[in-house]
């Protein structure tokens, strides 16, 4: 869609961003707004929680029509004065920035712009939608865009970096640019609530402190622990490409330039304590940092003892085997470290291999469990992430992975992906190449990892999930024999019962609706929100599903 960008009147830039993310925190698109806006610029950030891509299975649908009329007007309306709309999006959430951004086009006739991970990976596929994409980190360019379209010069767009745009019927692709190696130049990100709205009960409203306080409460990790947590990032980049991994895609992007980058010690805690003062209810800290335990041991240290001193708030990290030692681990759970997300991801050596993961093989991931079981006391069980539903696995692989487990130092949890292909990533190539990936928009689009495959080794891998499963009886359920016999055609039809049996207990037992309805506080709305569920198509059901919440 070209026509709508050359028709606008340019003046005083006003820029909406928006995210379909179920969760609020935002971290990418909230540091462009607080970029605008240190510029000048005024910005209207919407977080229009989008639940079919938040696992909720039981009632959405992936589907083109994400949104209701009511939703998609409530948006409208609250941006009918911008100038530029910015929407980010993964992957899952490519149906939702269409919608958005077909009624704006149709409506309000101003340009929009595609950012994140799945404009990055996926240019080509999203000007088509869109006017203009991002790739890659965008804080140099949304400036430089807003300047020129505000100049009046949306025709001579070459000298922004990274970005791809149209002139008529042509797209043009500028060349990438480079990434800023002083992560402190960056402002912290806009959490002011200042002309911020959110999904809310269908309807978008003004974002509050107690309605920030709610959807925080509500995120993804925070609610695990029952805590109103704030997501951030020390640094950027990871040290590794691991072949599933958006990190592939970046270091291939950005190659010959420094990937890895840290902020201070000095600018992260300053930001901690800034949106602690503003928001006193927030008393957790969550850190998505791919890199966490990369920062030079000092540096960590230094970290440890301001956070303790300045912040004290329990916190959560991700580390990867390998960089996890017993004197950093220490330091940090001395300053209130809560819990460790820790790849471990598959026990197969040959996957790993096809990982590009074999130098943080099994002996990498057992040495850094334990020093994760020596705290055990002072933590809560660690979260280990693992891979599964591989078509290149054998039966070998995937006990190699259970039998790793069974090998783990208690207590610990499991989170289990079954595998998606994401575009842009080495392992999408291979896949491809080998003819596994046939329709993109079921397998990959609108498919979400906890769609497993139901066989023998999959169950039991559920089962291991609250690692409290006895790991003798584990070892024995993986030995040769009993998997020969327990996979045999003669045991499929009570195979086929159990399943049946685990299928319906999880479903009782886990209803993400409820979940999210009891952090929110709105527990008691659920039987209506149920109600209204019946008979919806999954664009109702999916615009609708924060009507749990009021
Ligand atoms: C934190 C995080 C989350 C958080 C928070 C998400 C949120 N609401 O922000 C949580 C845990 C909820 C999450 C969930 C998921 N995530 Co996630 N997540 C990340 C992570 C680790 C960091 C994101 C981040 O903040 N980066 C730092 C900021 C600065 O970068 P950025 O977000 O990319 O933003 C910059 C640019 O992209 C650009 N930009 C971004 N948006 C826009 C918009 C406009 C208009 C413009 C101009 C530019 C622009 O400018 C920003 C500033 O430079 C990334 C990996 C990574 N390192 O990026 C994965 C990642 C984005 N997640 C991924 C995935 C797959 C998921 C899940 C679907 C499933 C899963 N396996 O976890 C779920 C999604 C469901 C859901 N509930 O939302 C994939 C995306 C792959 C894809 N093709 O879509 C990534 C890349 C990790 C990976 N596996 O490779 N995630
Ligand atoms: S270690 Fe984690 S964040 Fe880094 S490339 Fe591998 S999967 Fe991605």
């Amino acid at each position: 869609m070209v026509g709508p960008l050359f028709d606008h009147v340019w003046g005083e830039m006003k820029v909406a961003l928006i995210s379909p993310y179920p969760d609020i925190t935002n971290y990418g698109l909230r540091t462009l707004s607080a970029v605008l806006r240190a510029a000048g610029h005024e910005t209207v950030v919407i977080c229009m929680p989008d639940f079919a891509g938040d696992g909720e299975s039981a009632h959405t649908k992936m589907s083109e029509e994400r949104y209701s009329a009511v939703a998609i007007d409530g948006m409208l309306s609250v941006i009918a004065d911008v100038d530029l709309v910015g929407i980010t999006l993964m992957t899952h959430y490519f149906d939702s920035a269409k919608q958005l951004t077909r009624a704006i086009h149709t409506t309000l006739g101003v340009p929009v712009i595609w950012g994140g991970f799945h404009p990055s990976v996926r240019p080509d596929e999203c000007i088509h939608h869109c006017d203009f994409v991002a790739v890659g980190d965008a804080e140099d360019l949304i400036l430089r865009l807003v300047d020129k379209l505000e100049a009046g010069e949306s025709d001579a767009l070459h000298d922004i970096k990274s970005l791809i745009w149209k002139r008529g019927q042509e797209v043009i692709r500028n060349p990438v640019g480079s990434l800023e190696q002083d992560l402190d130049a960056y402002p912290i990100p806009d959490f002011s609530n200042d002309d911020h709205h959110v999904l809310f009960e269908g309807e978008l409203l003004p974002v509050t402190r107690d309605l920030l306080r709610r959807y925080l409460h509500n995120g993804t990790v925070s609610r695990m622990f029952g805590r109103t947590g704030y997501q951030t990032m020390t640094g950027r980049g990871c040290p590794h490409a691991c072949t599933y991994c958006g990190n592939s895609f970046y270091r291939d992007l950005y190659k010959r330039q420094r990937y890895v980058r840290y902020r201070s010690v000095e600018h992260v805690i300053t930001e901690l304590e800034t949106v602690k003062r503003d928001n006193p209810f927030i008393d957790f800290i969550w850190f998505s940092d791919d890199s966490f335990f990369g920062r030079p041991l000092p540096d960590l240290l230094d970290f440890a003892r301001e956070y303790k001193e300045r912040i004290g708030d329990p916190f959560y990290v991700l580390g990867s085997p390998g960089t996890i030692t017993e004197e950093k681990y220490e330091a940090l759970v001395d300053a209130g470290l809560l819990c460790i997300q820790m790849g471990i991801e598959h026990g197969s050596p040959r996957l790993q291999k096809m990982f590009k993961r074999s130098t943080m093989g099994n002996d990498k991931i057992l040495k850094s469990a334990e020093v994760i079981a020596k705290f055990a006391d002072r933590t809560a069980p660690p979260q280990y992430d693992v891979i599964y539903d591989l078509a290149y696995e054998t039966i070998d692989d995937k006990l190699a992975t259970l039998r790793l487990i069974s090998d783990l130092p208690k207590p610990y949890r499991l989170q289990v992906f079954s595998v998606i292909y994401y575009p842009g990533t080495s392992l999408h190539t291979i896949a491809a190449r080998d003819g596994l990936v046939n329709d993109e928009k079921a397998e990959i689009y609108d498919r979400m990892f906890f769609e497993r495959h139901d066989s023998y080794t999959n169950t039991l891998l559920f089962l291991a999930r609250s690692g409290r499963f006895p790991h003798p009886l584990l070892k024995a359920l993986i030995d040769e024999r009993v998997v020969k016999v327990a996979t045999s055609d003669y045991l499929a039809p009570a195979g086929e019962l159990a399943k049946r049996t685990f299928n319906v207990l999880r479903k009782v037992m886990r209803n993400p609706a409820v979940e999210r309805a009891r952090a929110l506080g709105t527990l008691d709305k659920l039987g209506l929100f149920e109600a209204r569920l019946e008979g919806m198509t999954g664009a109702d059901a999916g615009a609708a599903a924060p009507s749990a919440a009021k």
